[in-house]
């Protein structure tokens, strides 16, 4: 499909403003929330294959199994992005379409689709981001322990060499893993993903393993000779009056990973207050070496600050073990369709403060976006709080960025509606409508709005 012009929402009392030349924008997505054909061409089944078949887990049973057909559409979604004029498209690769087991040779079927995807992609002048792990364990791995087995780490790292040897030719940029705060925290601490474990002592082993993963892939990927290598990082400012509750949540929420990754250690806050949880000994010498090998980019992706404070009594927050006596005061401010605040300054502070404490790494926002209980009208979709949303998140980007920021691009989340995880695909992120039910596309202002930003280099 294409987008005509006089559909194009203006955006009113918006002063200009100029990101700086060469600034990427694009679009983000994740394999098993847009792909489907989840058993085409040899695909094994993942985590999340197993957890939204678990009765309870996700909303109203939804599965990834069709989601947006994207695997079957893709050509008409590369068609989108080059209305959109996107320069850049992010997307991750499903691990059990190249292993459906997780080791083992590949599965070249798997690996053809991605070919017939990035030549697309370039055919339209996008530049392809590959994410490698946006959380779709092979079940087979998940079996013989998941993240909180050493053996992963391993695992991922040959998984990572196999799809840059078919990709490494026309893809430049790689992320090891997306949010490796959800696959430990969400995963293995509190339960509400994939795959489902409530075991918040085994979760802190999820989070080395993660990382190790990270290291030993980007090991690899520098000696298979990739162009540029990060990890991207779910990061949020904490805010308090309570010195000690910001700390506790800000080093399991953000220093957990920053600190590893960018300083070669874990935060002494952090391990000191997880004793409780385990004694660490799954940390080997030479293993935050590997963790800390340099990288080129730090993707960051922010949606909402958090917001704590001390309280007596109150129990852990299970997403945060250890969290007991702190609180989660939800501020009073607009609320996207997920309940989370909507607070742009947020972001503006994260990118500076990354600067400040971890300066060297150029940032990318690899995902910002909100959802918001959009209606198709006449074949369109008004999705004026989520121009809202862009516009005031774009405008605290750029403040980044005066301050002194190294900010390379922007990626906003989502291209498409999608399979929202636990949510199922009742909330919908995407600048483009996913009508399920025939699986049309239509740009929602927000799309057209983008499209403006995109051809203009600003607001
Ligand atoms: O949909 C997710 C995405 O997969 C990871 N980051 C947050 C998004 C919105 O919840």
């Amino acid at each position: 499909m294409t987008i005509s012009a006089e559909k194009s929402p203006i955006l009113k009392d918006s002063g200009p403003l100029r990101f700086p030349e060469g600034f990427v924008w694009g679009a983000a997505t994740a394999a098993y929330q847009i792909e489907g054909a989840a058993r085409d061409d040899g695909r094994g089944p993942s985590i999340w294959d197993t957890f939204s078949r678990t009765p309870g887990k996700v909303h109203a049973g939804h599965t990834g199994d069709v989601a947006c057909d994207h695997y079957h559409r893709y050509p008409e979604d590369i068609r989108i992005m080059g209305d959109l004029g996107l320069s850049a498209y992010r997307f991750s690769i499903s691990w059990p379409r190249i292993q459906p087991d997780g080791s083992g040779p590949a599965n070249s079927r798997g690996l053809d689709f991605y070919d017939r995807l990035v030549d697309g992609l370039h055919g339209a002048g996008i530049t392809p981001i590959v994410t490698l792990y946006h959380w779709d364990l092979p079940q087979t791995l998940e079996d013989r322990g998941g993240w909180t087995n050493r053996e992963t780490a391993e695992r991922f790292a040959e998984y990572a060499e196999i799809v840059h040897a078919r990709l490494g030719d026309r893809v430049e940029t790689w992320t090891t893993l997306n949010e490796p705060w959800c696959s430990a925290f969400l995963g293995y601490a509190s339960g509400i993903h994939a795959p489902g474990r409530t075991e918040p002592e085994l979760s802190f082993a999820a989070v080395h393993h993660l990382l190790l993963g990270h290291g030993l892939a980007a090991g690899a990927l520098r000696a298979a000779g990739a162009g540029r290598i990060g990890i991207t990082l779910n990061l949020s400012p904490v805010l308090g009056d309570d010195a000690e509750a910001v700390s506790v949540v800000d080093g399991l929420q953000n220093r957990i990973f920053l600190d590893p990754v960018l300083r070669g250690e874990y935060p002494a806050d952090v391990v000191g207050r997880a004793g409780r949880f385990t004694d660490w000994s799954f940390v080997r010498e030479g293993d935050l070496e590997i963790i800390s090998r340099p990288i080129d980019l730090l993707g960051v992706n922010y949606y909402n600050p958090q917001t704590v404070a001390a309280r007596t009594g109150e129990p852990a927050n299970p997403v945060y073990p250890g969290s007991e006596g702190i609180s989660f005061p939800r501020p009073d401010v607009p609320k996207t369709a997920m309940g989370w605040p909507v607070q742009p300054f947020g972001l503006t502070d994260l990118l500076v403060r990354l600067s400040r404490d971890y300066p060297g790494t150029p940032l990318v926002i690899t995902e910002n976006g909100a959802a918001f209980d959009d209606v198709v009208e006449a074949g369109q979709v008004h999705d004026t709080d989520r121009v809202a949303y862009l516009d005031g998140h774009l405008r605290a980007a750029h403040a980044a960025i005066e301050a002194g920021a190294d900010l390379r691009g922007y990626l906003v989340w989502s291209l498409l509606d999608n399979f929202e995880w636990a949510e199922g695909y009742a909330k919908r992120f995407g600048i483009v409508h996913v009508d399920y039910a025939t699986q049309q596309r239509t740009p929602k202002d927000s799309a057209l709005w983008y499209r403006e930003v995109v051809g203009r280099n600003g607001l």
